[in-house]
């Protein structure tokens, strides 16, 4: 008898040990996370700080690397789906084409954060929230900024983002925007380099060798990444990068100061990428079942030569 009752007290305590593990199991919250891939310094620094903000908040984070291409975004959002996840987010390499797995993200009852880029979707109720910077905004900054430098004269070589991708899209238009007023501005030459080193310096290259490419005076990059590779080809050209042509980038990565510490970039506009801190607040607030914003911007500054010094040592990323 004695024994049965303490192999009734032991069963029992096993059950409320698994039910409390079960419980706490439970309260973990599960992300399914979808990144681009790693074509940049940026991105780099925007997956240090996802994945870091998910392990200090004690989050389950389900991380994949879609390398560059929506097939296998759509994969990775298609199997969170499957495995159940609470929230999804995902950052979109390019802004058309997610209307159907939105959807059925949407019929699982699974929220979606948009992190980084927009989409372009008939139906606005597909996802919940937009958090990233105001590419156009951006544009429009690297813009002012050169109209201030050159006297509103410069022939113009513009290396543009991922095709399709809403920070290329959208810093063409603004930095378009910009110069528009100004006739003596032109863009002479523009294509993409992918948002990646190894493209901007292959561009830059054909760049310099085209017909044009001897009068072109400016180089407006949509990233740091291909701007860096543009220095390069421009020094094997036999150019002086930041006085013989005048760059303007964006991002504001460590690379980029360097660059203009050493005299070689001129400007780099500010896209701050960690957003890790903002996006898990989003994420938590969403799964808790509360309001919120649909679309948050984050907060970015301008800086060149005159600043790089002293700013250097700050950069985080
Ligand atoms: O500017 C670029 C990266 O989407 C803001 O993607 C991001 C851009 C960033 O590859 O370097």
């Amino acid at each position: 008898m004695r024994n049965r009752i303490i192999g009734l007290l032991a069963g029992t305590a096993l059950i409320a040990a698994s039910v409390a593990g079960y419980a706490e199991d439970k309260k973990k919250l599960v992300v399914g996370f979808s990144q681009i891939g790693a074509e940049s310094g940026w991105r780099t620094a925007n997956t240090a700080s996802v994945k870091d903000e998910a392990k200090k908040r004690g989050i389950d984070l389900k991380f994949a690397d879609a390398q560059q291409k929506q097939e296998n975004q759509i994969k990775a959002i298609r199997s969170f789906i499957a495995q159940k996840v609470d929230v999804i987010a995902f950052s979109p390499v390019v802004e058309t084409g997610w209307e159907p797995v939105l959807k059925e993200a949407k019929k699982a009852g699974i929220p979606v954060v948009l992190s980084d880029r927009a989409v372009e979707v008939s139906d606005e109720s597909l996802y919940k929230c937009f958090i990233g910077s105001d590419f156009v905004e951006e544009g429009r900054r690297a813009g002012k900024w050169l109209v201030e430098k050159t006297g509103g004269k410069a022939q113009i070589a513009e290396l543009v983002g991922t095709p399709g991708a809403a920070p290329a899209i959208d810093r063409k238009k603004g930095f378009e925007e910009v110069i528009a007023k100004y006739p003596d501005m032109k863009i002479i030459k523009s294509q993409s380099g992918d948002f990646t080193r190894a493209k901007g310096k292959e561009v830059m290259e054909a760049f310099l060798k085209s017909p044009e490419g001897k009068n072109i005076n400016v180089l407006y990059a949509h990233n740091d990444d291909m701007a860096l590779g543009a220095i390069q080809a421009m020094e094997e050209a036999g150019k002086k990068p930041g006085t013989d042509i005048i760059i303007v980038s964006i991002d504001g990565v460590k690379g980029a100061f360097e660059a203009m510490v050493a005299g070689k970039l001129n400007c780099t506009v500010e896209c701050n990428p960690l957003i890790g801190p903002q996006l898990f607040d989003l994420i938590e607030k969403v799964a808790a079942g509360k309001e919120i914003p649909k679309r948050v911007v984050s907060e970015e500054g301008v800086f060149d030569q005159s600043q790089a010094q002293k700013e250097l040592p700050n950069r985080k990323y």
